[in-house]
């Protein structure tokens, strides 16, 4: 079995989606936690100067999709990734969506209400002092909030983000009402990428009870699992 290290924050929807991918494949795998002083340094670990990245063997993988690429070239078993055809296609543009579109909204709903942004950095200031979480939340609220006003979703008033975010979710209960995973008959990257943002508005945001208005979307957030 390869050592492998997973770079992470453990709120971070990538990393999640990373860690959904390893255990997916059944590779044992252990995480260093960029909290506390050590989030100034998680911009080094990759030349992006973003997290996830993995460490395999000692190779450094960065990028959530690169490094389910790498996962699947070398643990072909289970496949998450079809090799050809429509469904690959099809896997490609949803984990685009996820992971470009979709990660804003889950952005929005996380620093636009400060007991969210508190929820998400207890998770990984977890046995750490006390003191060190407002000093983080100070300056990470404004910095993301600014990315927000520049990605665009952050110009857009909460009432207009929460009901397109609910349309989203309307169009993925359609889908999931028709099969039991968004493409072809078995769990794919695109349901791992999808899942991973939407499992952490569940898990940080205010909306969390909505979820329960979209049953077949639960069920399939259980069936993708942790
Ligand atoms: N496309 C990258 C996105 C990773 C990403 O944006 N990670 C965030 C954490 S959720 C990050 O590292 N942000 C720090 C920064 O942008 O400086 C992937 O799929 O891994």
């Amino acid at each position: 079995m390869p050592e492998i290290i997973l770079h992470q924050w453990e709120m971070s929807p990538f990393c999640g989606k990373v860690r959904r991918v390893l255990r997916h494949k059944g590779l044992p795998f252990t995480v260093k936690e960029y909290n506390g002083p050590r989030l100034l340094m998680a911009g080094r670990v990759g030349p992006a100067g973003k997290l996830p990245v993995l460490e395999y063997d000692g190779q450094l993988i960065q990028d959530s999709t690169a490094i389910a690429a790498f996962l699947e070239a070398r643990h072909p078993e289970p496949s998450l990734i079809p090799a050809t055809g429509r469904e690959s296609h099809l896997v490609h543009v949803l984990e685009d969506w996820a992971d470009e579109s979709l990660y804003w909204y889950e952005v929005y709903f996380r620093f636009m209400w400060k007991d969210a942004a508190d929820k998400a950095f207890s998770l990984i200031q977890q046995g750490r002092p006390a003191y060190e979480k407002p000093l983080i939340l100070a300056a990470a609220v404004p910095m993301m909030r600014k990315k927000l006003r520049e990605q665009g979703l952050g110009k857009y008033d909460a009432a207009t983000v929460t009901r397109q975010f609910f349309e989203h979710l309307a169009h993925l209960e359609g889908l999931l009402s028709e099969g039991d995973w968004l493409v072809g008959n078995s769990c794919t990257l695109a349901d791992i990428a999808v899942a991973s943002q939407l499992a952490e508005v569940k898990r940080t945001s205010h909306l969390a009870g909505r979820f329960a208005d979209y049953p077949a979307v639960q069920k399939w957030l259980a069936r993708v699992g942790d």
